[in-house]
């Protein structure tokens, strides 16, 4: 059996809810600076999520839900500005304090620090962005907690593709048998799956639980403290309410053993 030695984890929907109340107001904001009179509403962002990365998200907003606009010559350019302009308002929200970390998510960090399991990250959204959440929500010091951090464009293709997980590991040189990946998605399951990570904890949110989690070992509804346990969408709990590291080793030992 291989021992458990790292826990990777997703960024937006799975550290902290980002998408509804950060990454699509500040995408709206950006688009009135532009005068632009695009407004993505709850509903049209949920259908927008489909695609990971907020360049990619603009580009298939055009293409699907925008035809009529009127492109400039210079589209990459026009929507990489577009996004520059984004990252800026989410980090200024974030740096405001604007958006918490989930339910569970300090909790399970510190102990798995104090266990000595590794960490990092796997998400497509701009460093930048993962900086000033970890920084604000969670701990000034907390980007240290994390020993890669890979986010953004340092990969060409985005979740679902499994080339964001398949960096992160082999910056920490270990295989995907040692490692569990968190997620809330669709996408980042099949991008933790496609990258060989065979124990794979979903906790879904608001704008996820309808999605198709298959693959997965554990889907609950949020990682839950003592007194505020999940609830179990599928998968084995074994007696546990929350997710703590005792629940993650019996998750990865149930497969690899
Ligand atoms: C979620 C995303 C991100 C953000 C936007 O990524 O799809 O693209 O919505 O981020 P994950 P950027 O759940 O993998 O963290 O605008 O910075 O691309
Ligand atoms: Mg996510």
């Amino acid at each position: 059996m291989t021992e458990l030695a790292a826990l990777i984890f997703d960024v937006d929907g799975t550290l902290a809810d980002t998408e509804r109340d950060g990454h699509r107001v500040a995408f709206n904001r950006a688009f009135t600076d532009a005068g632009l009179d695009w407004e993505w509403s709850v509903d049209l962002y949920g259908k927008l999520l489909a695609v990971t990365g907020g360049k990619e998200r603009i580009r298939h907003f055009l293409d699907n839900y925008h035809r009529e606009f009127q492109r400039p010559d210079d589209l990459d350019g026009f929507i990489a500005g577009l996004h520059a302009a984004k990252t800026a308002h989410y980090t200024q929200m974030l740096g405001e304090g604007l958006i918490p970390m989930r339910s569970g998510v300090k909790r399970l960090l510190e102990e798995a620090r104090e266990a000595g399991l590794r960490l990092a990250i796997a998400t497509t959204t701009t460093p930048a962005n993962v900086s000033a959440l970890l920084q604000h929500s969670l701990d000034p010091d907390a980007e240290n907690w994390f020993e890669v951090i890979a986010a953004g464009d340092i990969v060409p293709a985005k979740k679902p593709a499994p080339d964001i997980y398949q960096w992160a590991m082999e910056q920490m040189g270990l295989a995907p048998s040692a490692c569990l990946a968190v997620e809330d998605s669709h996408n980042g399951v099949q991008s933790a799956l496609q990258a060989d990570i065979r124990t794979i904890l979903v906790t879904t949110n608001g704008y996820t639980v309808d999605d198709d989690f298959n693959g997965a070992k554990l889907v609950v509804d949020q990682m839950g403290e003592p007194q505020a346990p999940f609830q179990v969408k599928s998968g084995q709990v074994n007696g546990h309410d929350f997710v703590d590291l005792a629940l993650l080793r019996d998750l990865h030992g149930s497969i690899t053993g």
